[in-house]
């Protein structure tokens, strides 16, 4: 680690992250680390990850939600419709399924997150699986594809953003629609006026923008059901759908930080560490640890939020004076727990590794 206060120059540099990469970097932010203090991601300040355009809704009044195929009752609903149903709210930490990727060796070109792409909001909306109920279920329904109005192409496909979950996974999950976000209707980036909120899954399987809801009676394959968001070990490995969350501490880095490069400097003396955990499809958190240079400490734990929510965490570090490698774990109720070194995934899914924040620990006081 380099001694922020003693930096060597910065030079122009070739290669590392294409110009794509840093562009898309742009348009879609992760969250600020240090506001992982807030219990609710302020609105804004919560992670984005848009494939294709915002959709332009000149008037929320004139939108419609279509629900057909495999119902008895197919047909369009309005905002103002589904708004006079129950309402019901719900604490869910959503977070991409791509979080980690830029920190995979060699990394898959895309969106490149290091380890930010989180955040947690209310979600207001309404309950799917009444909705559809009401409507009456045809038989032999497989799918229910969620479709986005946003449209572009991947991998040479042309395609709108849908997604597709079974019944069964609509009915466990508590999948709602939402049009707000922490009391506020959703910003334009967040998939206003209407999206899906599958809580406990990756990011990915809450489609927002919705457009319309096909019940089907295959498999859905649509692209970013089938050729994307799958682990997978090769090109040619079929793999395994990307779905619920993994288990992951992140903590706010303690300190102040040196602008470039992010390495933190603190004084020799009594640090809170403060972080949040959480798991996939609503598994508690039993356990968050800290290690300071290669020694694991327990932290504590403060009460859970929600189900679906992110829980706070916090350590006391002693800092001495030099360089510090600090790293936080997560362990979950069924036992999962983070791996040190990401684990390979070919396009950089699911990658849980631990959290390693470099501190560089000064032997005197701040000069003013
Ligand atoms: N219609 C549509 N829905 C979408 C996406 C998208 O590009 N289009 N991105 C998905 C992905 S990959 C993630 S991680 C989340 C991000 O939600 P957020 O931008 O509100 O944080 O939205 C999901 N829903
Ligand atoms: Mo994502």
């Amino acid at each position: 680690m380099a001694d922020p206060l003693n930096p060597t120059p910065r030079t122009h540099q070739h290669g590392d992250f294409a110009r794509e990469e840093t562009r898309l970097a742009h348009r879609n932010h992760g969250v600020l680390l240090e506001l992982l203090r807030h219990d609710l991601t302020p609105v804004g300040a919560h992670y984005l990850l848009t494939h294709f355009d915002v959709p332009w809704v000149p008037d929320a009044a004139d939108w419609r939600l279509d629900i057909g195929g495999l119902v008895e009752r197919p047909g369009s609903v309005s905002l103002a419709e589904l708004q006079s149903r129950p309402y019901a709210e719900e604490i869910v930490t959503l977070e991409c399924a791509g979080n980690g990727r830029a920190l995979i060796e060699p990394r898959w070109q895309s969106q490149p997150w290091h380890d930010e792409a989180v955040g947690t909001a209310a979600w207001g909306g309404t309950l799917l699986a009444p909705l559809l109920e009401e409507r009456g279920l045809g038989d032999g329904v497989v799918d229910v594809v969620f479709e986005g109005s946003d449209r572009g192409i991947d991998g040479g496909v042309e395609h709108a953003f849908a997604r597709s979950l079974t019944l069964d996974q609509i009915r466990e999950s508590g999948v709602l629609l939402a049009w707000s976000m922490n009391g506020h209707p959703l910003l334009p980036q967040h998939g206003f006026p209407l999206r899906v909120i599958v809580p406990g899954w990756f990011g990915m399987a809450s489609v927002k923008w919705l457009s319309r809801i096909t019940l089907i009676d295959t498999p859905f394959d649509g692209y970013q059901q089938r050729k994307t968001y799958v682990y997978r070990q090769d090109a040619a490995d079929e793999g395994v759908p990307v779905r619920g969350l993994k288990v992951r501490a992140l903590m706010v880095p303690p300190g102040i930080p040196d602008w470039y490069s992010r390495t933190r400097v603190a004084l020799p003396e009594a640090q809170r560490l403060f972080g949040r955990a959480w798991s996939g499809h609503g598994v508690p958190i039993e356990r968050v640890e800290v290690s300071a240079d290669g020694e694991w400490h327990d932290a504590t734990l403060a009460a859970p939020v929600g189900r679906f929510a992110w829980r706070a965490w916090h350590w006391d570090w002693q800092a001495t004076p030099g360089p510090h490698e600090l790293m936080c774990r997560a362990t979950d109720a069924n036992g999962r727990t983070q791996p040190i070194e990401p684990v390979w995934d070919t396009a950089g899914f699911g990658n849980n590794a631990c959290q390693r924040v470099s501190v560089w620990v000064r032997d005197t006081a701040a000069d003013t």
